[in-house]
């Protein structure tokens, strides 16, 4: 398993729930804790320069683990589930150039609230039609360019569509497209799952990527997840793939991320050596 942050770049708008904003200075600060890469958080591929992105890697030794693309909702307004065609192949649009940037960068694409929701008026299998159908032409797209979509349920207070892994798993299974799985966050989980553990392990084989958080969304530790109760069901389902601090920068950004590293590093080694049988 490896660890990243997420961040932004420096003119984001409020929406982009990362730790940091500004790209260098971000990936300058994510290195110097020991992190291993960086989730970008973008709104459109025209956000970063792939030039300069590739540049600020090598200089601070990272490695991108994932596009993130929350800002898709929250900024542009565009969703999979909405009624007009019209913002639908938006979406589209806007993703085709996130995925272009992924399958160059050989990362995966997340879909948190850009999947949308069952609106006033609209029935929920509507809703999940209109979901499918969308996520099966971005499947299409990405799977040309070898690119994973990965479905993070979001709890109920955000969205009122996919909320727990299960859910998560229930509508991949209706997907004809096979480059797709789940990303669980384990403050969404924590509200919506059964069992933290038992979920990840029963819908393991979808799992591709986490979202680490504590209970409060605080740094891991700050709150009272059960760790030990997470990396347990990690170990069962072998995951050894990315693992991403998405966090309220609390009290401040530089500290809430020193907080994370500081707990999560030194776990993911010792993970790292019994997923590998050295201990
Ligand atoms: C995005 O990864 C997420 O977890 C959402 O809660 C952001 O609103
Ligand atoms: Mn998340």
């Amino acid at each position: 398993m490896k660890l990243s942050v997420a961040i932004a770049g420096s003119n984001a708008p409020p929406s982009a729930f990362v730790v940091w904003r500004g790209f260098e200075e971000s990936m300058r600060k994510a290195s110097r804790l020991g992190y291993h890469g960086v989730e970008l958080a973008l709104k459109t591929a025209q956000d970063i320069n792939p030039a300069e992105l590739s540049g600020w890697l090598s200089r601070y030794n990272l490695e991108v683990s994932c596009i993130s693309t929350g800002q898709v909702f929250a900024a542009l307004g565009l969703y999979f589930t909405h009624g007009d065609k019209k913002v639908r192949d938006e979406a589209v649009e806007v993703f085709k150039g996130l995925v272009e940037l992924a399958g160059d960068l050989g990362v995966m694409v997340n879909v948190g609230r850009v999947r949308g929701f069952v609106a006033p008026g609209q029935t929920r299998d509507a809703a999940e039609r209109l979901f499918v159908e969308t996520m099966e032409r971005i499947c299409d797209v990405a799977a040309k360019k070898n690119v994973t979509i990965i479905i993070e349920p979001v709890n109920r207070y955000e969205i009122n569509f996919i909320n727990n892994l299960d859910e998560g798993s229930a509508l991949i299974s209706k997907l004809k497209s096979k480059n797709v799985g789940l990303m669980p966050d384990l403050f969404h989980m924590n509200i919506e799952d059964d069992k933290i553990g038992d979920s990840l392990v029963r819908n393991g084989p979808f799992i591709k990527y986490i979202h680490f958080a504590d209970t409060n969304r605080l740094a891991p530790g700050q709150g009272h997840m059960n760790f030990d109760e997470v990396f347990d069901a990690l170990k069962i389902i072998k995951f050894d793939g990315w693992a991403s601090i998405e966090i309220l920068p609390k009290p401040d950004p530089d500290t809430a991320a020193r907080q994370a590293a500081e707990y999560m590093l030194p776990r993911i080694e010792q993970y790292n050596k019994s997923l590998r049988g050295k201990l």
